[in-house]
């Protein structure tokens, strides 16, 4: 296990910026290091693996190979849903759902050494959370989303902007986010868009993921 994740603390909004979750479905056939090579190319500031269905261990023998790529190019590793996975794998960071490991208990597990995000399913849920011990929360989803079947109705930049009012820690929005709504979401206070189909299903994922940071960072620069 990692002493702490160097992502821990000044940097974990930085890294937040531009985070691609791979997604084997939408990948049109290209295997995820070949997604995640490009993305991290492309200029992604954190990768999540996805992982929804296949074996732990092909997700172990994927994960390593993105753990080696993220670690090289200084860039956030995270893994989705599962805290064991992401022990095994020595990521930065899990990200757990409502049905998942609770925070508390996630914390309990894998000490300081991890940063633990968190999607929450209502505002109150989202309230809570940093004292629950999350490190950052994804908001959605934000647009309307084919990608998560069961993600639920749009909650606008509207949502983003009223957690981020309420909370100090890093707020990333997902759903339904690509380079010509990103801005949106970055303004209303987001640290970054999370991303899946934008990027992950591109023709050209590297140019995607640019296009993507290009309008992540012009808004940082140009806040309305
Ligand atoms: N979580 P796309 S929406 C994984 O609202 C996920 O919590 C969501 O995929 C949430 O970028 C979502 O293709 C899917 O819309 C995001």
């Amino acid at each position: 296990m990692a002493a702490h994740s160097a992502f821990k603390g000044d940097r974990l909004r930085e890294s937040l910026a531009v985070y691609v979750l791979t997604d084997r479905g939408l990948a049109r056939g290209r295997a995820e290091q070949e997604v995640v090579r490009a993305a991290i190319d492309g200029g992604a500031t954190a990768i999540q693996l996805r992982w929804k269905t296949g074996s732990l261990r092909d997700a172990v023998s994927v994960g390593r190979d993105l753990r080696e790529m993220c670690r090289v190019a200084d860039v956030m590793f995270v893994v989705n849903d599962r805290v064991d996975l992401a022990l095994a794998l020595d990521a930065d960071a899990v990200h757990l759902g409502d049905e998942d490991l609770p925070i508390r208990e996630a914390r309990q597990i894998v000490g300081e050494s991890i940063i633990i995000g968190y999607s929450p399913a209502t505002l109150v849920d989202a309230l809570q959370a940093p004292r629950l011990g999350a490190d950052y929360l994804g908001v959605g989803p934000v647009y309307g989303t084919s990608t998560k079947s069961d993600a639920g109705e749009a909650v606008g930049v509207r949502r983003i902007e009223e957690v981020c009012a309420a909370i100090s820690i890093p707020v990333v929005g997902i759903g339904g986010i690509n380079a010509d709504n990103a801005a949106d979401v970055i303004r209303n206070g987001a640290a970054g868009v999370a991303v899946i189909s934008s990027v992950v299903a591109a023709d050209d994922v590297r140019a995607a993921t640019m296009r993507l940071k290009h309008a992540v960072e012009a808004a940082r620069k140009r806040p309305e």
